[in-house]
């Protein structure tokens, strides 16, 4: 197998799931570091079919979006494999893990909110990322692509009071699937790699992190992500939280 090279954004939590992925197949990869917005350009560029992270070179291929990555992965090297084996099982998890792919958006569009705010919290999402810049300048010069990131995402006040008013209601959902052992088994699976680094990046934030940390959805995310930067200090309206009291 040649090199395999991963573009990503710091912070990024899909990207999070394709590194996890990769390390859980013990196949070595370039990481590289793209600015979010730009990295659109950049990916057309290299003629990836779409513009989002995670992309992967694989053995001359291109491979983008992290549940395609989590099928090319087995399909090239099947252990440990990150689907079950099981037909039905394996259908619950593809469910959960499609499921996850739209939960996804939650937090992206909480995170660009906020950052429209205070971009001073970004620095600690871009740990140990290498973005051609120092990144301290890469956040205070980033004013415009922040605005451009939170209007792509639709980072709005309304979503964002929605996402926030459904959040236990998907934490609810997650937990079940941990109760029926659809995630967090004694093998992680394709949809605990693309639900977990969600749940770990809403951690992220002092405002949501008491609300998870003691549920099996948190304690899930902190077991698949142990170590994922950033931190937001409080940041949301205070009755916009009412329903996430712990
Ligand atoms: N749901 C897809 C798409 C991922 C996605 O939207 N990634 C974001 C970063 S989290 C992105 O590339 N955004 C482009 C940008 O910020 O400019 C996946 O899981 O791969």
């Amino acid at each position: 197998m040649g090199r395999a090279k991963l573009y990503v954004i710091p912070g990024s939590h899909p990207s999070r799931s394709a590194m996890l992925m990769l390390d859980r197949k013990g196949i070595p990869f370039k990481r590289v570091d793209l600015m979010p917005v730009i990295s659109k350009g950049v990916l057309r560029a290299m003629r990836f079919p779409a513009n989002t992270v995670p992309a992967l070179k694989l053995d001359g291929g291109r491979v983008q979006g992290s549940r395609e990555i989590a099928r090319e992965l087995d399909r090239m090297q099947p252990d440990p494999p990150l689907f079950p084996s099981d037909p039905d099982q394996r259908v619950k998890v593809e469910e959960a893990e499609a499921w996850g792919d739209g939960f996804q958006h939650n937090p992206r569009q909480l995170s660009w909110w906020a950052f429209k705010r205070n971009r001073a919290p970004m620095e600690s999402y871009s740990e140990g990322a290498r973005l051609g810049i120092p990144v301290g300048l890469a956040v205070k010069t980033g004013g415009p692509l922040v605005a451009a990131a939170a209007r792509l995402n639709e980072s709005t006040d309304e979503n964002v009071r929605a996402k926030l008013a459904s959040l236990p209601g998907d934490l609810d959902r997650i937990d079940g699937w941990i109760s029926d052992g659809v995630l967090g088994g004694e093998e992680l699976n394709a949809a605990d790699y693309q639900i977990a680094p969600s749940v770990r990046l809403a951690m992220t934030f002092d405002d949501l992190r008491p609300a998870i940390e003691n549920r099996p959805a948190g304690q899930l995310a902190m077991r698949v992500v142990p170590d994922f930067p950033g931190r937001t200090p409080p940041v949301f309206p205070a009755e916009w939280l009412a329903g996430l009291r712990p």
